[in-house]
């Protein structure tokens, strides 16, 4: 009893004085565009659906510290919320209920004085109502007297499960239990791919679809808004930005670490969240290592470093690298396998057209450029040669996800995807050992126009020689210096 009169103190206070959120960034998407985009998935949606879309679950880091919350990005676009322990349903149509008419109920998290002083404000049911524009709002506790038969849809679409959702017990709204009372009332336990496969003998009658979904939010996601678009300007520029002032900040002493920091210390500075990702910085062979995010060498030396990092802003993230010499002066091994990479994407890029194919135009045009220097540096024997120096694609979309959904079909118009060729040759190679070490990959991201393809992070020079110039210019940040430490 005393501690509710406590609470409902201290929840006063929160919700009047101490969290009056004054000074906030002021180009978050709006409600209307969340909304716009909830109508436009179902007007896509088959007759007689229901689309049931999960927010991402908390993660555990370690003991009682959670890694940062990442709202599931159909669960962003769609509502706008970042809180935890929620649930969306779309309906293709109304929903009689009494006198009550809904195409749409969303699930939230309930407001909460104790919790909201440990771990900060919830919107709670009113927030969501009055912030988000939903009209018809509920707390997670309620959902599972929610007024819908499933029974009743031609099909009940939403993504499936990874049964990897811990259950936080002593909570009944939490977003293991809100899983758990929907796989109830649609019978999930009677899915086919809910069942072994060694038990998959009757062919099982169900209204339930674990894939439409994705195809049908892909088809939203992957064609970006005018809104979305300046985010996603924003978030390449200022990773582009971050580029530039590492370009000039660079000196043999510095660690991938500490390259990191800057490229980070960048994107804070113009109010980023995020990284998209978790940051890579390898110095020479480390550059070899495609997802290389240990950044844990002392310093770079006379190695190129390969940097590719993005900024998430306000959700959008970019997807921006470059590969510098650390000494300010590509080698003349450096510098060929540079021009070849560079000449790769520039082809990449002219491609990147309304009615190109990713694979078979992007990528195309690249790999065979730099099948052909490799054979010409006689690195590969035959331009034929299958080899592992440019082992991934040239391509992907980006958006909420540095890998952005998409159906991946033709580029359309407002499509923005990266052209990112690279070469990568680990010590040991089949090939001269001058080569060993080197690893270089040039990205962008290139917005799909009827005037053709725009870099929104060619604000980065990508050319050898443009590089070289940049570097030679002073930072502020060398005069940064700190007191060693035993
Ligand atoms: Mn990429």
């Amino acid at each position: 009893m005393k501690n509710n009169i406590i609470f409902s103190v201290l929840f006063c206070l929160i919700a009047n004085l101490g969290f009056s959120q004054t000074d906030l960034p002021t180009d978050y998407l709006s409600s209307d565009f969340h909304k716009d985009r909830r109508e436009s998935l179902r007007k896509s949606m088959p007759e007689n659906s229901v689309a049931i879309i999960f927010a991402n679950p908390v993660r555990n880091r370690a003991n009682d510290v959670d890694y940062i919350y990442h709202q599931d990005p159909n669960f962003q676009y769609l509502t706008g919320y970042k809180e935890p322990n929620s649930v969306l349903l779309i309906f293709s149509e109304d929903q009689v209920n009494g006198d009550n008419n809904f195409n749409e109920l969303i699930y939230v998290q309930k407001r909460d004085a104790s919790k909201e002083m440990w771990y900060g404000r919830r919107l709670g049911v009113d927030g969501v109502s009055q912030k988000l524009g939903f009209s018809d709002v509920y707390n997670g506790e309620d959902f599972k007297n929610i007024p819908v038969d499933f029974s009743k849809f031609d099909k009940v679409m939403f993504k499936n499960f990874r049964n990897d959702v811990r259950d936080s017990k002593r909570n009944d709204a939490d977003l293991y239990s809100l899983i758990e009372q929907f796989k109830t009332k649609v019978s999930y336990e009677s899915i086919p791919s809910a069942i072994p496969a060694d038990e998959k003998i009757v062919e099982v009658e169900t209204n339930i679809d674990v894939k439409t979904l994705t195809t049908l939010m892909a088809s939203l996601r992957e064609i970006k808004t005018k809104d979305e678009l300046v985010l996603l300007k924003k978030a390449c520029e200022i990773s582009a930005v971050g580029q530039i002032e590492m370009m000039k900040a660079m000196t043999p002493a510095m660690s991938e670490a500490e390259i990191q920091g800057i490229h980070e210390f960048v994107y804070k500075k113009y109010g980023v969240e995020y990284e998209g990702y978790p940051s890579i910085v390898g110095a020479g062979n480390n550059g070899c290592v495609l997802h290389y995010i240990d950044n844990s060498k002392m310093s770079a030396g006379k190695e190129m470093v390969l940097m590719d990092l993005g900024a998430e802003y306000h959700g959008y993230t970019a997807d921006v690298t470059r590969t510098i010499p650390a000494n300010g002066k590509f080698n003349t091994e450096q510098r060929a396998i540079y021009d070849l990479v560079y000449a790769a994407q520039e082809a990449g890029i002219a491609k990147t057209v309304i009615g190109s194919h990713m694979r078979k135009d992007i990528d195309k045009a690249g790999r065979d450029i730099i099948n052909q220097g490799l054979f010409d540096l006689g690195i590969i024997e035959s331009v034929d040669q299958k080899h592992l120096y440019f082992p991934h694609g040239t391509s992907h979309h980006i958006g909420l996800d540095v890998h952005d959904l998409s159906n991946r079909g033709l580029l359309q118009e407002n499509m923005i995807i990266t052209v990112e060729p690279g070469i990568y040759i680990p010590e040991g190679s089949d090939c001269d050992e001058k080569w060993w070490g080197i690893a270089v990959r040039i990205e962008d991201c290139i917005l799909v126009t009827k005037d053709g393809p725009v870099n929104f992070s060619g604000m980065a020079p990508r050319k050898a020689s443009e590089i070289e110039e940049v570097m030679k210019e002073q930072s502020i940040l060398n005069a940064f210096s700190l007191p060693v430490l035993d």
